[in-house]
């Protein structure tokens, strides 16, 4: 076991619908601390690097402009096995397949849109989170 921090995004969808409230609930509930958080529209830039893994892929330029599209809420949670821990609370990638009792399961669907709408991002590996705090928070 450790300590980690894990850099979670509310996305677009979740502030639109006022889902910000109970997704920092449930990170809250689950016992994980919140260490910074910050709702501002991300820019284009921020995004590419966020998302430098799927640049190239048939669901990119819509991820893009998804997230580019409303305000979105970032945040650093803390807590033993926290990365892991917040995608579990998030579920599977799919909101129609995220089991029921997780963020995604519970408060996500599938749109007639071109990306899948998820409400929330969670770093998959401690490399990834110290990689996207960094562009998220550099100060931090
Ligand atoms: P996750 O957010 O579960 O880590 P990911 O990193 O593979 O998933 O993809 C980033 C986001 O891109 C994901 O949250 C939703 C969207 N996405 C992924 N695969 C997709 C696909 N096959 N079609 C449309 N959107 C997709
Ligand atoms: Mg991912």
């Amino acid at each position: 076991m450790s300590t980690e921090r894990t850099l979670v995004l509310l996305k677009p969808d979740a502030v639109q619908r006022s889902l910000r409230g109970e997704i920092i609930r449930r990170i809250e509930a689950k016992g994980y601390d919140i260490v910074a958080l910050s709702q501002r529209t991300a820019t284009k830039e921020e995004l590419a690097a966020h998302y430098a893994e799927h640049e190239g892929k048939p669901f990119y330029d819509p991820l893009v402009t998804y997230m580019a599209g409303g305000p979105i809420v970032a945040l650093v949670a803390e807590g033993e096995n926290v990365i892991k821990g917040f995608r579990s609370l998030a579920g599977g990638t799919n909101p129609t397949e995220a089991a029921p009792g997780t963020i995604r399961g519970d408060l996500g669907r599938e749109w007639d849109a071109p990306v899948i709408q998820n409400l929330v991002h969670g770093s998959d590996s401690v490399e990834s989170a110290d990689r996207e705090i960094g562009i998220w928070f550099p100060n931090l």
